[in-house]
């Protein structure tokens, strides 16, 4: 039993190391603090409509084409069992807390959430993001293209696989 904890425990640890190690030799791209990959072509849902969007895992910013105006209510969900991966860890929208990543706490590009949780924003103002998980509704601060990401350490995309579909609804 204790040499199975010690081994569990040495197996974590070997997990987080690798994924430090990586980060630092990969020198791969960070995330930009803006979405730089508007849609040429983005619609306003009327009252009641509704629209598709696939959010890729690996990409930090997923422009959705939907203009988001200001003050509109949304319902957003993505249905069913939609799962995607950070690494080995498979997870769905509502993300995932494992205690030997809590060092990386607060590091996650958006801080009140676990990280893989899905994240809108409305177009390039960092201040209007807000948590979307698998399900919930939101008051839309400002006019903008909607963009979305799975909740990550900027410079740690890089592993990221599978997408989920988001719904969203505008409710009035
Ligand atoms: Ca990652």
């Amino acid at each position: 039993m204790r040499l199975s904890l010690v081994s569990t425990w040495h197996s974590h640890c070997a997990v987080a190391l690798a994924t430090i190690l990586l980060a630092l030799v990969s020198g791969c791209s960070t995330c930009d603090s803006a979405p730089n990959n508007s849609s040429t072509a983005c619609r306003t849902l009327a009252t009641g409509e509704v629209a598709k969007v696939t959010v890729q895992a690996r990409e930090c910013w997923n422009a959705s084409g939907i203009m988001l105006v200001d003050g509109a209510d949304y319902e957003f969900k993505v249905g069913g069992d939609q799962q995607w991966f950070d690494a080995q860890i498979t997870t769905t929208a509502d993300g995932y807390d494992r205690w030997w990543l809590h060092w990386a706490r607060g590091m996650q590009r958006f801080a009140d959430a676990d990280l893989f949780t899905l994240i809108g924003q409305v177009g390039s103002d960092s201040s209007s993001a807000f948590a979307i998980g698998t399900n919930c509704r939101q008051r839309a601060k400002g006019n903008g293209e909607l963009f979305c990401y799975a909740n990550d350490v900027a410079s740690m995309y890089w592993n990221n696989s599978g997408c989920v579909v988001l719904t969203i609804r505008r409710l009035r």
